[in-house]
């Protein structure tokens, strides 16, 4: 039977119901599971990567990504699921390092107002937070795990120091890891020099992750994780998880596995030998130079030119006892495979280019597919496999981090004792600080600036590096260098479901409660960090699944990519100063307006363009809403049937697209429901209906309709999804126009089923055919099926 819903006419209110509901969510801790209490396999562990809190605070790309992440979280929740979905701050590192000297203030308390304004700004969202849960990786009780994971490293003899030509930025005056060394597109940076001048980009330039300036190589000892040791495991675990493919591709370039061989050339009137790396032994037959890596020459960054010299050496072919020259050259890289190339000109087309400018013979002989077992055979090279993929360099010449947790002794060191454990490089003198010292706490000091002479500002603190050595007592010296933020970042989705427990201060992370909540059920996130923190993160479960800590390999079996928003056709950036700040709109508009719009402005993963205009619109929809639920319209039998069919046909359209991340047709959907609710009206079950699939979208509104206007009793938020029924879905419904002595007077629309006489009883009942036919008696009804009804009086 159709209910009349209740009636209040009230203005939609924004500000009173937002503030209303996220206070009242809060103190019945509706997102705050209760997770040592868990019903198999209903957690869901819905997790956003933590931003880093900037000091302009969330701008509008974040609240769109984060929306994306909180739409799922509440949709699953509808769905039965325990939600679990924390928030916390990536607030160690150079980004809020470098803000804070800009500003001239300590970044510890720089740190504490931008995350405050960070909370602030996400609470206002509406997001589905659990605050009880919050992680700050500059916090000592977070960095003490930190430091921590740094030592279970070590002991796996995964971490080690060694001097290496290493990136350097002249204007962070830190080292950088590969990773975050890129082209200024990919870091969507202008280049800049190191004084700071804007210069214009060339191809093979090389930039600063975080500032755009032109990356230095420098020879300076560093710790490094040793990633490289995993690279198989971190490429074959791909085919086991469900990601967004842009970012298993990347990641598969990243490690650039390439099965190939190295081959011994012996040189000629000397016992000297040169090993090559190739990936072609096929070609060996048309090698015609050996090309060695020189520092002597201009690299090819600032030459685009190919440069040579020749030795004066030669090396010969183990095939046929050719003589070949041996070149040193700009084109091959030092730290890769051998350093050493054999040049084929006629495969191979930078040793074509290279050839020619030095008159270099060339040679095409068959390609020889036999050579990759005859070599072999032979004894002149092995089978090796090689990788792009580089170790981690994780220490860092800064202050902003968390202390490295190793000590160097020089008494041990001369003795040559090293730290029991499986330390790969021996590391004599090198000894981890002992787990009850933890955390090795980062000193308030004023001069806190790097100074780029390759040592962090630590150095400049003899009490904070005075110490003892934990192996013999003597004088010893803690090491200066601070940790990578993205050693920080990889492991902080663990720490997570054990906060708030006992636990909580004695580990890391509880191996019962991890047990029961990893790995993470989606998570959602950038694809520019597609080969940092993803990999990082990989890594590092892995070896903590290693090392027996953990029983899930894979942190993130799906992760979904969102894409970046964009404002006015152009990327949103400081520099243009086009940054859309969202508290003006939440102010404004609400949150609920806001969150509907960046979800409705385009795909997930595309690039929705923010523009003002849009968000009035949405503002005006959901006013339109709230009025039908305050004059809720009187609907007929017949229209009844109509709106059913179409809240059904919702309903499943709703449910599909949210699972596939498809926001914005999703609320296309809601809104041809509004448009027909609007039109023929509804009844009580079909505006419940309505509220929920709101809900997820504009959480705020769809609670009060629920609780005001519906008088449900519980929050809408935990409520179950509705569900569709398919026989509705059918399209059964029929078209028939309606004529009075042969002039149209009405369109009917019934459904299929009805039988000949039914279908003339409705027409007869139409308002603007009954008063055609009113006094006249019928005569005649002529009846075309699916067609047409003539009525003759
Ligand atoms: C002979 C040859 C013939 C090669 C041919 C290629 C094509 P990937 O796939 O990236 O591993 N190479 C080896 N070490 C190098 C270095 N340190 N710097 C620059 N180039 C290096 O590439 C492997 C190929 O890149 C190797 O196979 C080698 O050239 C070159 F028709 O050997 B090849
Ligand atoms: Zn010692």
């Amino acid at each position: 039977m159709a209910q009349e819903p209740i009636q209040k006419s009230v203005e939609y209110n924004h500000r009173n119901i937002e503030k209303k509901w996220q206070d009242v969510w809060q103190k019945n801790n509706l997102y705050s599971p209760d997770i040592k209490n868990l019903k198999k396999n209903q957690k869901f562990y819905n997790l956003w990567m933590f931003p880093y809190p900037s000091a302009e605070g969330l701008h509008a790309g974040h609240a769109f990504a984060s929306t994306g992440s909180d739409v799922i979280g509440r949709f699953m929740r509808m769905n039965g699921k325990t939600v679990f979905q924390p928030i916390g701050y990536d607030s160690f590192g150079i980004h809020s390092e470098n803000y804070a000297i800009k500003i001239n203030e300590n970044p510890k308390e720089v740190v504490k107002r931008t995350t405050k304004h960070y909370e602030n700004q996400m609470r206002s969202l509406g997001h589905g937070y659990d605050w009880n849960r919050t992680v700050t990786t500059s916090d000592p009780d977070y960095y003490r795990w930190t430091q921590w994971l740094f030592i279970e490293m070590f002991k796996q003899g995964l971490a080690y120091r060694k001097k290496a030509e290493v990136n350097f930025c002249p204007s962070c005056k830190t080292v950088l890891a590969d990773e975050q060394v890129m082209t200024p597109k990919m870091a969507g940076k202008e280049p800049k020099d190191k004084d700071g001048n804007l210069i214009s980009e060339t191809e093979d330039m090389r930039v600063c992750e975080r500032c755009g300036t032109i990356v230095e190589k420098r020879d300076l000892d560093q710790w490094f994780f040793q990633i490289t040791s995993y690279a198989d495991r971190l490429l074959s675990g791909l085919e086991k998880i469900d990601w967004s493919e842009r970012v298993v591709t990347a990641q598969k370039e990243w490690i650039g596995k390439s099965a190939g061989m190295k081959i011994k050339f012996k040189i000629k009137d000397s016992d000297d030998e040169i090993e090559v790396f190739t990936t072609r032994p096929d070609t060996l037959d048309s090698v015609t130079f050996i090309a060695t890596s020189s520092k002597d020459l201009e690299s090819p960054e600032k030459s685009k030119e190919k440069l040579g010299k020749f030795t004066g050496r030669y090396a010969i072919s183990p095939t046929d006892s050719r003589e070949i020259p041996v070149w040193e050259t700009n084109y091959v890289a030092a730290n890769y495979g051998t350093g050493v190339v054999m040049g084929v000109p006629a495969y191979d087309e930078r040793d074509m280019e290279f050839a020619k400018k030095y008159s270099i013979n060339i040679l095409e002989n068959k390609l020889d597919e036999s050579l990759w077992t005859k070599i072999e055979e032979k004894g002149w090279g092995v089978k090796h496999t090689n990788y792009h993929l580089r170790d981690w360099l994780v220490s860092r010449q800064r202050y902003w981090g968390a202390p490295i947790p190793m000590v160097y002794c020089e008494t041990c060191s001369l003795k040559g004792t090293n730290s029991k454990g499986k330390t790969l490089q021996g590391m004599p003198g090198w000894f981890p600080v002992p787990e009850k010292d933890l955390p090795i706490e980062l000193p308030d000091i004023d001069d806190y600036k790097p100074e780029g002479n390759g040592k962090g500002p630590l150095e400049n603190h003899s009490e904070f590096w005075k110490t003892k050595c934990p192996n013999c007592g003597s004088d010893a010296k803690r090491e200066t260098d601070v940790m990578d933020t993205f050693v920080d970042s990889s492991w902080y989705y663990l720490r997570y479901p054990t906060l708030k427990g006992s636990d909580a201060e004695n580990v890391p992370f509880s191996e019962n409660i991890s047990k029961e909540m990893l790995p993470v059920d989606l998570y959602f996130g950038g694809a520019e960090h597609a080969v940092l923190h993803l990999m990082y993160a990989r890594f590092v479960n892995m070896v903590l699944f290693d090392r027996k800590h953990l029983n899930h390999e894979e942190p993130f079996p799906k992760f979904f990519a969102h894409g970046l928003m964009i404002k006015d056709g152009a990327k949103m950036s400081k520099s243009r100063g086009n940054v859309v700040n969202p508290d003006q709109y939440i102010e404004k508009y609400g949150s609920d307006t806001l969150r509907l719009y960046v979800m409705f402005l385009g795909q997930m993963d595309g690039y929705p363009d923010f523009r003002d205009s849009g968000i009035e619109g949405m503002s005006r929809f959901l006013k339109r809403v709230w009025k039908l639920y305050c004059n809720p319209k009187k609907i007929s039998e017949q229209d009844l049937a109509k709106v059913y069919s179409k809240t059904h046909q919702i309903v499943k359209k709703v449910t599909t697209d949210i699972k596939e991340f498809k926001y914005n047709t999703s609320i296309a959907g809601i809104m041809e429901l509004v448009n027909t609710i609007s039109d023929l009206g509804s009844d009580n079950q079909t505006l419940k209906i309505l509220a929920k699939l709101l809900a997820p979208f504009a959480p705020h509104i769809a609670e009060e309709l629920w609780s005001e206007f519906l008088k449900e009793k519980g929050s809408i938020h935990v409520s179950n999804w509705p569900e569709y029924d398919d026989s509705y879905l059918v399209q059964n419904e029929i078209t028939i126009a309606v004529q009075v002595n042969g002039k149209l007077r009405s369109t009917i629309i019934v459904d299929s089923k009805l039988s000949e006489k039914e279908i003339i009883n409705v027409a007869k009942k139409d308002p603007k055919v009954a008063q055609w036919i009113e006094d006249g008696q019928v005569k005649k009804e002529i009846f075309i099926p699916n067609k047409l009804i003539n009525f003759v009086v």
